[in-house]
Order: structure tokens, then sequence, then C-alpha cells
């Protein structure tokens, strides 16, 4: 498979093997996003796969994000290359408890190469800051990740304190354990499965 020994390279958590697998599958001409989503987002999807399985543990799981952002940052220019501006607020940030933040930072990557406007809050993020911040920067969409089923009642209550505010920003929700059909239940304005998913959610909701 094209990108196997990428994969490997993540899996294995070396940074400068994954980092230089990622420029030459550029120079050999792939697109940006199939080396994201088959190269990088697969790896980490198996070490997730095998953290299940106990055959790899959390220090492990650590240095393969560590490898996996080591290759995201050669692509980050070009997953940024779309010349939009303007498009409005958004303030995102994964929700209190949840540390994982890879994902969140290529939802954030991405709005910003789409134009948006882009406040990051960072990880482990309460209710309150993402109020406070969606205020202060007359927010038009808050969007909220979570990675662990635990963390995924943090986004009601992020939603109560938006709307007990009288913010009229939407809120947005994503993460991998969550479902449009959580995002129903909650009373989430939208819910995107991936990074180029939330851009197109975006864009619908400020068009
Ligand atoms: Co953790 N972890 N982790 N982890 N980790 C998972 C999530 C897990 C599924 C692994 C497993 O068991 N198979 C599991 C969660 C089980 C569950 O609840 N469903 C898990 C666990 C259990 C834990 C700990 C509890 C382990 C422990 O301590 N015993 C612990 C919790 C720490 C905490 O948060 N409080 C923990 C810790 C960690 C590390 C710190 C070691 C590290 C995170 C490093 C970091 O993020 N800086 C880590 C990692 C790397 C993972 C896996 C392996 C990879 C996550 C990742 O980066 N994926 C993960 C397994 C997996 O996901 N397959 C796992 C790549 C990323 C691009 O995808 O984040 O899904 P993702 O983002 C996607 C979409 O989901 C979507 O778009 C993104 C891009 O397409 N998306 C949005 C995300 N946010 C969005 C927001 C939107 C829209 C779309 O709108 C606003």
């Amino acid at each position: 498979m094209a990108f196997d020994s990428l994969r490997q390279a993540v899996l294995e958590g070396d940074a400068d093997e994954a980092a230089r697998l990622v420029q030459e599958h550029l120079d050999e001409g792939a697109e940006a996003l199939d080396i994201l989503d088959n190269g990088l987002i697969a790896a980490m999807d198996e070490v997730g796969a095998r953290f299940s399985a106990g055959d790899l543990f959390i220090p492990e799981m650590l240095i393969a994000a560590e490898a996996m952002q080591a290759g995201l940052s050669l692509l980050k220019p070009l997953l940024v290359s779309e010349d939009a501006t303007g498009r409005g607020i958004v303030v995102i940030g994964a929700v209190k408890g949840d540390l994982h933040d890879i994902g969140k930072n290529l939802v954030a990557l991405m709005l910003e190469g789409a134009g948006f406007t882009v406040i990051d809050l960072g990880a482990d993020v309460a209710p309150e800051a993402f109020v406070e911040a969606a205020a202060a920067h007359h927010a038009d969409i808050v969007g909220m990740s979570a990675l662990l089923v635990t963390t995924m009642p943090q986004m009601t209550r992020t939603i109560e304190k938006i709307r007990a505010a009288g913010l009229e920003a939407k809120a947005i929700i994503g993460g991998a354990p969550v479902t449009q059909a959580y995002a129903d239940e909650i009373k989430a304005d939208g819910y995107a499965s991936d990074a180029p998913g939330a851009v197109a959610l975006c864009k619908s909701m400020l068009a």
C-alpha cells in the first residue's frame, strides 16, 4: 500500500522518518489530503486499536502523536491554501477533561485555510471559558471537540451555558465518538465527522 512506511513510522513514533516520508510522498505528487487521511490519520487509528488491545501504552501513544504532528506540519501550508477571507469567527476547543487536540487542531487549521478567523482555546476547555471567549470575540460559531465518551457530556453543559448567556453563536460538535444522533439529542446546531466536513458545515451556517 502507498503509505505503509509512513504509517509504520508514525506507529513507531519516529518523527524524523514520518516527516521525511511525508516530504517524499509530496515530492512524488501525492495529494496532501490523501497523505493525511490514508497515512497519518490511518496510523493514529491503528495506534488506537493497538492501545485498546493492550499492545501499546500511553507513552507510545504520545510519541506516535508527536510523529503524526511532525508529518502534519509539512502538510499544513498545503491544507490552508484556499484563498478566502472574512467568513466569520469561530471559537474552538477540546472540551473540559479532554486532552486530545490533534483533530481539533486540524479542524482549526482547515477553517483558517477557508477564511474563518479562529480563536483556538486549546484543550481541556471549561464551558465558562467557551462562553467568555464567544462573548469577547463576538463569535458566530462555537466548535467543541471530544475524543472521550466521558467528556462528551461537557458539550451539553457548554451548549446550555452558551444559550443561558443569551449568545447567538451556533454550537457545533465533533470528534471520534460523537455522532449526528448525539448532536440531535443535545440540540447542537451542527455536527461534522471530519475537518473538511466542519469547514463545509461552518460555511453553510454563515451562507
Ligand atoms: Co487517547 N484515547 N487517551 N490519547 N487516543 C483515544 C481517543 C481512544 C479511542 C483510544 C482507544 O482506546 N482505542 C480512547 C477513547 C475511548 C473512548 O472514550 N471512546 C482513548 C483513551 C481511553 C485515552 C486515555 C483515557 C488513556 C488513559 O489515560 N488511560 C487518555 C485520556 C487523556 C484525556 O484526554 N484526559 C488518553 C490520552 C491520549 C494521549 C495524551 C496519549 C494522546 C493525545 C495526544 C494529543 O492529542 N495531543 C492520545 C491519542 C493520540 C489517542 C488516539 C490514538 C489518536 C487520537 C488522534 O489524534 N486521532 C485515539 C484513538 C483514535 O482516535 N483512533 C485515542 C487523529 C485525529 C486527526 O483524529 O481526533 O478523531 P480525531 O479528529 C478527527 C475527527 O474526529 C474530527 O475531525 C478530525 C480530523 O478529521 N473532529 C471534529 C475532531 N474534533 C472535531 C470538532 C468538530 C468537527 C470535527 O467540530 C467542532
